[in-house]
């Protein structure tokens, strides 16, 4: 059992559970506003540069997982097709094609954002989004996209699933108490903003 399962990780699929994923034959599109729009293979990604970000994926629906995720930087594969300049958001899609979400480009530029496939050195099976998935620690979980197939470089903004039924566009994880799914489920409080580290502990 991985260890997201072991931790109990909330499962969420909000257009229903995709069943069993091919990892071999695993493909991203990528495709907008760049120069070399490509298909990246599941052995493509494994030969670009890996990153192993520490971060934590929030819900809104407040719990919170950490630990490390591996797999590529969102600006490493923008590098690689060329993105062009007038490119502001960066538009994410699920298998099925029915969740989607976007985020701001400078966000998907950071450091932690991540086409990830990995979780303490685990490959992120499909309850988890694998065989590849976001994250993005800078904003609530429904920006982390899960079992992603296409990304899209836009001008322009479009509400995803989730910010279509009422959750904000920008995301910004906001102060409260928390459920650690690490600490087994413990309540704690966080700041707003990426959560590194909890309030009520040093
Ligand atoms: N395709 C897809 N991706 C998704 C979701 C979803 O319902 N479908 N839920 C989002 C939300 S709201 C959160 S909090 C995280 C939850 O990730 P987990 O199911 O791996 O815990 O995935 C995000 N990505
Ligand atoms: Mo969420």
């Amino acid at each position: 059992m991985s260890k997201l399962k072991k931790m109990r990780t909330p499962v969420f699929w909000a257009e229903g559970h995709p069943g069993k994923l091919d990892r071999e034959n695993w493909k991203v599109e990528v495709e907008g506003l760049c120069e070399k729009p490509i298909t990246l293979l599941w052995q493509d990604l494994m030969k670009m540069p890996k990153t192993v970000a520490n971060a934590r994926l929030t819900s809104v629906t407040r719990f919170s997982v950490g630990g490390n995720w591996g797999g590529v930087k969102i600006s490493d594969i923008a590098k690689h097709v060329k993105v062009k300049p007038e490119a502001k958001y960066v538009r994410f899609w699920s298998v099925g094609m029915v969740y989607d979400t976007s985020i701001p480009i400078e966000t998907a530029y950071k450091d932690k954002t991540l086409l990830t496939w990995e979780f303490d050195d685990e490959l992120l099976e499909e309850d988890y989004g694998g065989p590849v998935r976001i994250i993005c620690p800078y904003l609530w979980g429904y920006k982390s996209a899960k079992s992603v197939v296409k990304i899209i470089f836009t001008e322009k903004y479009e509400r995803g699933y989730w910010e279509q039924r009422g959750y904000t566009d920008e995301a910004y994880i906001e102060a409260g108490p928390v459920i650690d799914i690490n600490s087994g489920g413990k309540m704690k409080r966080m700041p707003d903003g990426e959560v590194t580290r909890f309030i009520d502990e040093d």
